[in-house]
């Protein structure tokens, strides 16, 4: 399924697949197997759910030992393909993500050339260009195009500065963001190929966590598992500049099925994809959809001082048109939105509330 992004060309003059690596951290390692029975000590996780006998990824989001840098920690870096859940444990107090970008053959082959590590690879000629482009947006920030010399010459005027594959690589989704010690489930289907897990949300100095090293590869090989699709007990559409919900929804743990019935390309070089929040705080879903705006000097910055929304329970990254990702989540009876991270002149988010009543089956 190499299929393109559903982004255009400037997608290499910018974001998207800001995707990055590094080498994956052995501790807390489990094997790749389902169901797993974990039940949650706090309500607003999700809790074991219906993901059934899905493979199970667990991603650990947390610091550095030296409490600057930001890692991720994966339990497997080689899965079977087929439908797979990626559980994120935040253990750090700042919010972050997993994105999935499936890596082109391209890159691959480029690689191999270059006799690198297809991780290294992927970091030179994405992750770094990438912090250089948001470096040039941030007033005061030092953007030297001297910087990417050893990797190419730096034409400012065009900001051409991606390898022509990334136009290639595929958003496969992912669990959306999620507030600081929380954890958060999503299911989606993969292919056999090679994966880059990154988080980009901001530090308080503009880094991109992937930059700082919240990155790595999953390879994904052999014929699809056994593991079954996700039953929805929920359903969220994104169309075009639209997030359709359902009316009704009863409390308890649901697994939302996340249809990208459309997908677009927006100022921000980012098409749909969809977070949820709780609205229990200072922050309201216009103010959380202002703040998921990556080349705002302080868009998607989530540091001590500055948290950013605090209420995120996860959510789905963004797909190419016509796939489907499944969130898991337990839904007290309160006040949330689904947003996406457009642009916020764009504005796409949804509230909705969960009323008190019978909760669903789900434990
Ligand atoms: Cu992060």
């Amino acid at each position: 399924m190499t299929t393109r992004t559903p982004f255009n060309p400037m997608v290499r003059s910018l974001a998207v697949a800001i995707v990055a690596l590094m080498t994956l951290a052995a501790c807390d390692r489990q094997p790749v197997v389902g169901p797993e029975q974990v039940v949650s000590e706090r309500p607003d996780h999700a809790g074991p759910a219906t993901i059934s006998n899905a493979n199970v990824v667990e991603v650990i989001a947390r610091h550095g030992d030296d409490g600057s840098d930001y890692v991720f920690d994966l339990s497997d870096d080689v899965i079977p393909a087929g439908w797979t859940t990626f559980e994120l444990d935040n253990h750090s107090s700042s919010t972050h993500f997993v994105y999935l970008a499936r890596v082109p053959q391209y890159t691959i082959d480029e690689a191999i050339e270059a006799e690198e590590e297809l991780l290294d690879y992927w970091y030179e000629h994405v992750t770094r260009p990438f912090q250089w482009a948001m470096d040039v947006l941030i007033p005061g920030k030092e953007a030297d195009p001297d910087d990417l010399s050893d990797i190419f010459t730096v034409d400012p005027a065009t900001f051409d500065i991606f390898p022509f594959w990334l136009d290639f690589a595929t958003p496969m989704g992912g669990p959306g963001f999620t507030g600081g010690h929380l954890t958060s489930r999503t299911t989606v289907n993969l292919d056999a190929g090679y994966y880059i897990v990154e988080c980009y949300v901001k530090n308080a100095e503009g880094d991109f966590h992937s930059y700082d090293g919240m990155i790595a590869l999953l390879k994904v090989e052999g014929a699809p598992s056994n593991a079954n699709e996700p039953r929805p007990t929920m359903h969220v559409n994104l169309t075009e500049g639209q997030i359709e919900v359902d009316e009704e929804i009863r409390p308890g743990l649901h697994t939302v099925a996340v249809h990208f019935e459309e997908q677009s390309e927006y100022s921000h070089l980012l098409g749909h994809d969809v977070h949820l929040v709780r609205l229990d705080g200072d922050w309201d879903a216009e103010s959380t959809a202002e703040w998921m705006n990556w080349m705002l000097p302080e868009g998607l910055v989530s540091a001590s001082g500055m948290r950013g929304p605090s209420t995120f329970m996860g959510g789905a990254q963004a797909m190419t048109q016509g796939n489907t990702a499944y969130v898991t989540v337990r839904l007290e009876p309160g006040e949330y939105a689904w947003v996406s991270e457009v642009p916020s002149e764009v504005g796409m988010w949804e509230t909705f509330t969960v009323p008190f009543g019978n909760p669903t089956g789900g434990r």
